[in-house]
């Protein structure tokens, strides 16, 4: 990867070049020490600057249409006058390098117009997803001038919850289907969503979408009032024939008109940003201690230990934890 100093970043995203915007992305992700180090003077430096901006998490199941969607949805976006980003994110980081190709060309009109910037996955870091720079990413695309900010994860595990901490506003995207089909959403899912999109909403499918939507909010109903006081709206759309953009996007404004108003908004950012600050310094801290000699020679021995059953995991928790202890005291 090639470096640069900071100021070539922070005027590069200034002057909203997206060709820094990737460079910057790209050095926030760096596992690297000096580079991890530069990417937070970078993003001290320069997060006053950011857009005010809308964040849109979108997630739903392998092949219900997400990129074909924000393909659509962008291009709607940009000719409403926004700038769109789009960021992939992928914890579980089973993703093969021909999906993210994939996705490129399922993008294929986005990806080329300038008021539009797509970072396919780069997924990587695990430990929980905690170490995700996904977060900065989205920080840098608003400093760069992005103000709608698409992250698309692949519905699977935790990775929802991540993608929830940091939007604004969280879709589910399914496909028209049976009773039976939309009782396999998990509940916590569809609780968590602000808006559902039903998509696929076109030719054969197009009956069996509506009655989805009908079978949809009626389920809806049974959930308990979100406290913000905002009830999950359902909406149909095609991204094949490009219908329905504008609908979301009128569910997507209204909600933040809401939030606002009624200033959710700005607090649940800020709250975010404490999710943040603790998940950075959890990482760090297990980090360090991960790092310490005496303790990884100490670990190894217990892990040897417990694996020969020479000795109890909670002994050898205990051993382990009391070194921590004595280092620290
Ligand atoms: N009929 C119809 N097909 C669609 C629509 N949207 C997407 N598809 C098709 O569904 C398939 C999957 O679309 P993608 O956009 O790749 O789905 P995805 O959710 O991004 O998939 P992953 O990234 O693999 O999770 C493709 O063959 C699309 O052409 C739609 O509105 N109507
Ligand atoms: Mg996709």
């Amino acid at each position: 990867m090639k470096r640069f100093d900071l100021k070539y970043y922070v005027d590069g995203l200034k002057a909203q070049n997206n060709v820094i915007l990737a460079q910057a992305i790209t050095l926030v992700e760096s596992k690297r020490v000096e580079d991890q180090k530069m990417a937070d003077q970078l993003l001290n430096e320069v997060i006053q600057d950011s857009t005010p901006s809308i964040r849109v998490g979108i997630t739903g199941t392998p092949g219900v249409g997400k990129s074909s969607f924000i393909e659509g949805f962008g291009t709607y976006l940009i000719d409403q006058g926004k700038k769109v980003a789009v960021l992939a994110i992928d914890p579980s980081s089973q993703r093969t390098g021909g999906s993210i190709l994939g996705d490129k060309t399922r993008m294929e009109t986005l990806s080329r117009h300038p008021m539009a910037y797509i970072r396919p996955s780069a997924s990587g870091n695990t430990l929980g997803g905690v170490n995700n720079r996904t977060r900065e990413a989205v920080l840098l695309c608003e400093v760069a001038g992005f103000d709608a900010i698409i992250v698309e994860t692949v519905g699977v595990g935790q990775s929802e919850t991540l993608v929830n901490n940091m939007v604004d506003f969280f879709l589910l995207m399914i496909q028209p289907g049976s009773g039976d089909d939309l009782q396999g959403i998990k509940k916590g899912i569809m609780e968590m969503a602000h808006g559902i999109v039903i998509n696929k909403a076109d030719g054969d499918q197009a009956k069996l979408a509506r009655q989805s939507k009908k079978d949809l909010l009626s389920a809806l109903h049974l959930f308990a009032a979100s406290e913000t006081g905002w009830s999950t709206q359902v909406e149909l759309c095609s991204a094949l024939e490009k219908t329905g953009f504008e609908s979301v996007w009128q569910m997507i404004a209204s909600f933040q008109k809401e939030m606002i108003s009624n200033g959710l908004f700005y607090q649940n950012r800020s709250d975010q940003n404490l999710t943040w600050f603790e998940d950075r310094v959890n990482f760090g801290i297990l980090q360090q201690l991960a790092d310490q000699p005496h303790l990884k020679a100490l670990r190894q021995e217990l892990e040897l230990k417990v694996k020969q059953n020479e000795l109890s995991v909670s002994k050898a928790t205990i051993e382990m934890l009391d070194r921590v202890k004595q280092l620290l005291a």
